[in-house]
């Protein structure tokens, strides 16, 4: 059954032993990272603190901070899992027979289930404050010592595409200015921004946004997801808990938000004006630096009766967003290897932040091969972002980075195998020549073909044969070992 909420969410993680609820008063001001911190580096539960110093509000935390928690969130013993699920739907054809077309019904009616339902009323709107609405009245988090103040970290940024009426979701973190003005850090090659710019060419004055934060958990973890534009993230979330996510209508505007969310921040960004935002301590594990971005102006403030306030940091790796992206690593891989089928598996490890590495490995066809691969990647949606993309044969378990650093730096005649190219970097690159704008490195770790212009001898691995490694299996004890 699909969780209706977050707080159904907190009760089964609860039931998993996977949340702590602390009491004593923890200050939103620096502690809370690092309580949050400590525990996901060591595996420890979700934290839902009661207490939080000058605040009625709870505040919840590390909801997705392991793999066990991504499969209690999306309700799967492993996250494979929903790689699985997708691989089906992509695997569908035209049924052969009646027989065919009727087995399919089934999984026709799933699809169904998909989409969101628009609901007249939900509990996100409990109370309504056009009045007397701040900000300030939630315990939003200053997460780290040298942050520009406090930081909205985990809401559901809903806009609309002026040109398709698609609406989109994307989770973009929102510096608090004061009570009703807060920062709006979509960055340039995000949905939000392509909405904004495209206001701006229609001329509009105003464009319309709202926020939800803390809601059921496919719902939250759908905005990270790096789907295609005008791909809707509710009914990404639909398919994800196999239930339709409802979503009411907003009091000022004609967007619409989830309704089963705990807080719902209503309102508008003027088109043209921008503040300095940041810094802030960010998942690179660097501070990202002060830049402008729009200001999200609050017109009204919808929630429940007695709200919990979501949020996560992000910081030195391994962090709880270091989860929610292996999962989108594995979600994502039946979906690469529909456009990259000779790809056999991905890997980004914690230490390369998502888009600093990935090690690929693929079944190497012609000449030139790994290199296809590397330049597909970079024209594959968010994974433009990949800065060091290593392609190794299909032999080399990516998974294990030990293997992929032996194996490929054997491999390589590094001025031969390098591969630069020029285009657009992630928007937190703090060493790239200029913003969002850098090199990217392909290393081509493949075994060398001769129609690739090696034509020296290549070695084997040394393996050990099985006999005699059956023998030794058999000696091994009475040899006294
Ligand atoms: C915790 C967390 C915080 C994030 N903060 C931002 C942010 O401030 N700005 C941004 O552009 N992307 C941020 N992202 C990444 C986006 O949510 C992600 O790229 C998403 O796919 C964007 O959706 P879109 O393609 O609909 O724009 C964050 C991701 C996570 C997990
Ligand atoms: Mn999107």
């Amino acid at each position: 059954m699909a969780y209706t909420d977050l707080r159904d969410f907190i009760r089964a993680l609860e039931k998993h032993k996977e949340l702590k609820r602390i009491k004593v008063e923890v200050d939103p001001i620096l502690e809370i990272t690092e309580f949050a911190d400590r525990a996901v580096k060591r595996a420890g539960p979700a934290l839902l603190f009661e207490n939080p110093k000058g605040y009625q509000v709870p505040v919840f935390i590390n909801g997705f901070a392991s793999m066990h928690k991504m499969e209690l969130a999306l309700e799967v013993d492993s996250v494979d899992t929903v790689a699985r699920r997708i691989s089906e739907y992509l695997e569908m054809r035209m049924p052969e027979g009646l027989m065919g077309k009727l087995k399919m019904l089934p999984k026709l009616a799933e699809m169904g289930s998909f989409f969101p339902r628009v609901a007249s009323k939900g509990p996100c709107q409990e109370v309504i404050r056009t009045g007397d609405f701040s900000l300030l009245d939630y315990p939003v988090l200053k997460c780290w010592p040298e942050d520009a103040g406090r930081f909205i970290t985990l809401p559901l940024v809903f806009s609309r595409n002026p040109d398709t009426g698609k609406r989109n979701c994307g989770m973009y973190r929102m510096q608090i200015y004061d009570a009703r003005t807060a920062g709006m850090h979509w960055q340039t090659h995000k949905q939000g921004a392509e909405h904004y710019r495209r206001m701006n060419a229609h001329g509009r004055a105003r464009m319309d946004v709202a926020v939800a934060i803390g809601a059921d958990p496919a719902t939250m973890y759908s905005a990270i997801l790096p789907l295609p534009p005008d791909l809707d993230e509710m009914m990404i979330a639909g398919f994800l808990r196999s239930s339709p996510v409802e979503m009411v209508k907003c009091q000022t505007s004609d967007l619409e938000v989830p309704a089963h969310a705990e807080i719902v921040l209503e309102g508008y960004v003027e088109l043209g004006e921008l503040r300095s935002e940041g810094p802030f301590g960010d998942h690179t594990g660097f501070y990202s630096l002060e830049d402008d971005y729009p200001v999200f102006h609050v017109t009204c403030i919808t929630q429940r009766r007695d709200p919990i306030y979501a949020t996560t940091i992000v910081g030195p790796p391994p962090m709880e967003d270091f989860y929610m992206g292996k999962a989108v690593e594995r979600i994502f891989l039946p979906l690469m290897r529909l456009q990259l089928p000779e790809v056999r598996d991905i890997c980004m490890p914690a230490e390369g932040i998502f888009h600093n590495l990935i090690l690929v490995s693929i079944r190497k066809s012609y000449p030139g091969h790994a290199r296809k691969v590397m330049h597909a990647i970079w024209g594959l949606g968010q994974a433009m972002f990949s800065k060091c993309i290593v392609v190794v044969d299909e032999g080399v378990n990516v998974q294990d980075t030990r293997e992929v650093a032996w194996k490929a730096l054997n491999n390589i005649d590094p001025e031969r195998d390098i591969q630069f190219v020029l285009g657009p970097v992630d928007s937190l690159d703090h060493s790239s020549r200029l913003p969002n704008y850098g090199s990217k490195m392909g290393v081509d770790a493949t075994r060398k073909w001769p129609g690739e212009g090696f034509t020296r001898p290549w070695p084997n691995v040394i393996q050990m044969t099985p006999e005699v490694k059956r023998r030794v299996d058999e000696l091994w004890k009475s040899a006294g070992l």
